[in-house]
């Protein structure tokens, strides 16, 4: 993705860059390369900036940090810290360098280069005011080895706020985190107005698990988060979960069922479910018992998935559209192929390309499109061959809806049965794939109801997740990782994150 053999050499090999064992530049995700030069520099209480009128997102991003570092600042071509685009640096759409010397100059080809240039430089001074900012002289070359680096949240079991989102999203993007996939529907809740269908959200969206809050976004609201979002290098991937994880649909329109009762399957294990009115509205835990009826009302069917997409289409501008594809295990089972395989002809229609769960492989889709691999002994040897590429997020790794330690209250362990540690979450070796484009780490959120046990699922996890899908293996190292982490305590309690007191990052 970026032509960045010369960096890369220049870190494998040792010469002048610091190795995994001795570094002490605590930024996460490590960088790719960094060369520490003797001595310091010292930023004042009172500088001057210069900045790239064709780059306003680093420039924002940079008059923020400094506004938190009460550092006065006014614009002069002289300047103490300097943002520069330069189309000619082979650094790839995201890459960067930043260099501590007599001042500091942050070059990129990019303005999301200079972005992330800028989240470096934000870690590598204190998160509270100081009289003075003494910063380590170096050098500092930079590119991302995935262009995918994803969060995941699940609004639609439990619904989130704007406010939350937005908070989410500077979180991300402070760790590099470039993909927001919001999980906008499922059977207990249906997430995005879609004006041709109202009753989803009249219906639908009046719903979460067991009794909680239900709630939807405008169009409106949605598209002044994407814009929010896309000014910290994020984008937005919305997810209608389709054929199947529809109960909220269903409620909403009852004749998208092929019956008015849920029939399930042997291998459903719903007992709550099974003889359900197909018009409750679901509140319950279980997954894989609905689905829309396109084998027998394909008209009526596909009609919907079409106004919906294209609704959903114009709302997110997103390269692709996530269509879900998990889980159908009721009797549209043998529907499931030749839906997705229609499904994706209207994402081509609206000019998209096709994201869903590995199980939507079944269908005929273009090779152009991404399969999100959750479970390790799927077989997408078909997919790879087809060239559909993957976005990792294999269960016993990254489903952060699992415990962050053994039996930890309100978790998931069907994945993982002893939790998944900020270690395993870690562990994760990309590279052991083919044909990816990045990591995700989902947090499904069945027994997540509050901001604050969605930040303790989330974090520090999700810093694992950035650094094993921006940093090169040659680069990455858990202990080191630990302590870089460790350091940058503060800077997590600033921005009000209610993380998990993982026992490796000595914070007890
Ligand atoms: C599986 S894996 C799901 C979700 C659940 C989750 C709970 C996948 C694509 N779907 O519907 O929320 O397990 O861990």
């Amino acid at each position: 993705l970026c032509a960045c053999g010369n960096v890369e050499q220049q870190a494998d090999n040792g010469s002048g860059a610091e190795t995994a064992k001795t570094r002490n530049i605590n930024i996460v995700p490590y960088p790719q390369s960094v060369e520490t030069r003797g001595g310091e520099f010292r930023l004042g209480a009172e500088i001057t900036i210069a900045t790239a009128p064709e780059a306003p997102d680093s420039a924002s991003a940079l008059f923020a940090l400094l506004e938190q570092l009460d550092i006065q600042y006014s614009e002069n071509d002289n300047a103490v810290i300097t943002l520069k685009l330069d189309p000619t640096l082979d650094l790839g759409e995201e890459g960067y360098q930043l260099s501590i010397d007599q001042g500091i100059t942050l070059t990129a080809p990019t303005d999301a280069g200079l972005f992330y240039a800028v989240q470096s430089l934000k870690q590598l001074l204190p998160a509270t005011a100081q009289p003075g900012y003494d910063l380590p002289k170096l050098q500092i070359e930079d590119n991302p080895q995935y262009q995918w680096r994803g969060s995941m949240l699940d609004v639609a079991r439990n619904f989130v706020s704007v406010d939350y989102l937005k908070q989410h999203i500077q979180r991300m993007a402070s760790f590099k985190l470039n993909k927001l996939h919001l999980h906008l529907t499922d059977d207990q809740g249906w997430r995005i107005e879609i004006k041709s269908w109202p009753k989803l959200t009249e219906i639908g969206a009046a719903t979460s698990v067991s009794g909680n809050n239900g709630g939807f976004y405008t169009q409106q609201q949605m598209r002044e988060l994407i814009t929010f979002a896309s000014r910290h290098q994020v984008e937005i991937i919305p997810e209608i979960d389709l054929p199947g994880h529809t109960q909220a649909a269903i409620a909403s329109y009852n004749e998208l069922a092929c019956d008015d009762v849920i029939n399930s399957p042997p291998q459903n294990q719903c007992e709550d479910v099974v003889g359900a009115a197909r018009l409750e509205p679901y509140q319950g835990t279980c997954v894989g018992f609905s689905a829309l009826c396109a084998s027998e009302k394909p008209d009526l069917v596909y009609t919907f998935v079409e106004d919906v997409l294209t609704e959903v289409a114009d709302i997110f501008p997103s390269e692709y559209l996530h269509i879900g594809g998990d889980e159908v295990l009721n009797e549209e089972a043998d529907a499931f192929p030749d839906f997705i395989t229609r499904v994706d002809q209207i994402v081509a229609s609206l000019d998209r390309k096709l994201l869903a769960w590995e199980e939507a492989s079944a269908g005929d889709i273009r090779g152009n499109s991404l399969l999100q691999f959750w479970n390790d002994d799927y077989d997408i040897a078909p997919a790879l061959e087809k060239g559909i590429h993957l976005v990792l997020s294999p269960c016993s790794y990254t489903y952060l809806d699992h415990g962050n330690y053994d039996g930890q209250p309100d978790t998931y362990t069907w994945c993982a049965k002893q939790g998944i540690t900020l270690e395993r979450v870690y562990s994760l070796v990309p590279e052991n794939y083919q044909q990816v484009v990045g990591v995700e780490g989902p947090m499904w959120s069945e027994l997540v109801s509050d901001n604050a046990t969605a930040d303790n699922r989330n974090w520090p996890r999700l810093a694992a997740i950035a650094e094993v899908s921006w940093t090169r293996q040659s680069q990455r190292d858990y202990q080191a990782f630990t302590q870089r982490l460790s350091a940058l305590r503060e800077h997590l309690d600033k921005m009000g994150i209610q993380y998990y007191q993982a026992p490796d990052l000595g914070w007890d």
